[in-house]
């Protein structure tokens, strides 16, 4: 038991992104954390194995969804569960096959806001792509302009904002380059994952 509490409050610690409920108070709580995977429909789960289950039950919003065999006492289990869409999500972990039978559960909920529509190559948010974009992308790439949406500014969608998106614009403007990417020319949503934000758009007409 002495070891117990540092570990679970190290646990605590990281668990910056879900709200940690607890459903039964019985013995030893799992400490189910949740934190989303950026630019994925993943969510990582990890809470403590309190070495008293030969196996977990994983549920995401009621429905069962896989089941996790147990690590060892005090070890840290960890997995990920795929969420269907936006919203909020509760995960619960419900220990099994224990001295009797099921028993503990905790849950963590979890919130993904839905994401920001924009039109990739429009750094400035006009809902046209021009001349003007590829400028402010290098205003704030290496000036002091604010990114607002940086998918907007990753015009050629790799991932990553930097002088070759200005440049892909401009070769795409001047002949000879390649349109960007979805969603263009039309406003919408990311279609390929990665880990840019899109913070401020304005509506989609
Ligand atoms: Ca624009
Ligand atoms: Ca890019």
């Amino acid at each position: 038991m002495q070891n117990r509490i540092p570990l679970i409050v190290l646990l605590a610690a990281i668990c910056t992104f879900s709200l940690t409920v607890s459903v039964d108070a019985q013995i030893v709580p799992l400490n189910v954390c949740c934190n989303p995977v950026p630019g994925t429909n993943m969510i990582h789960i990890s809470f403590i194995d309190p070495g008293a289950y030969l196996s977990f039950d994983v549920s995401l919003n009621g429905v069962i969804v896989m089941v996790l065999p147990a690590s060892a006492p005090l070890a840290t289990i960890t997995a990920l569960v795929a969420v269907g869409g936006n919203g909020t999500h509760t995960i619960c972990v419900q220990g099994t096959q224990g001295p009797q039978g099921s028993g503990q559960t905790s849950c963590c909920q979890i919130t993904l806001p839905t994401p920001r529509q924009f039109m990739r190559g429009d750094s400035n948010d006009d809902k046209t792509v021009n001349l003007a974009d590829a400028i402010a992308s290098l205003q704030m790439l290496f000036g002091s302009l604010p990114m607002t949406c940086h998918d907007a500014v990753d015009a050629n969608d790799d991932g990553a904002m930097d002088l070759s998106d200005p440049i892909y614009v401009l070769a795409y403007l001047l002949g000879g380059g390649v349109a960007p990417p979805a969603p263009f020319p039309l406003c919408g949503v990311d279609p390929t994952p990665d880990t840019l934000i899109c913070h401020i758009t304005s509506p989609c007409p």
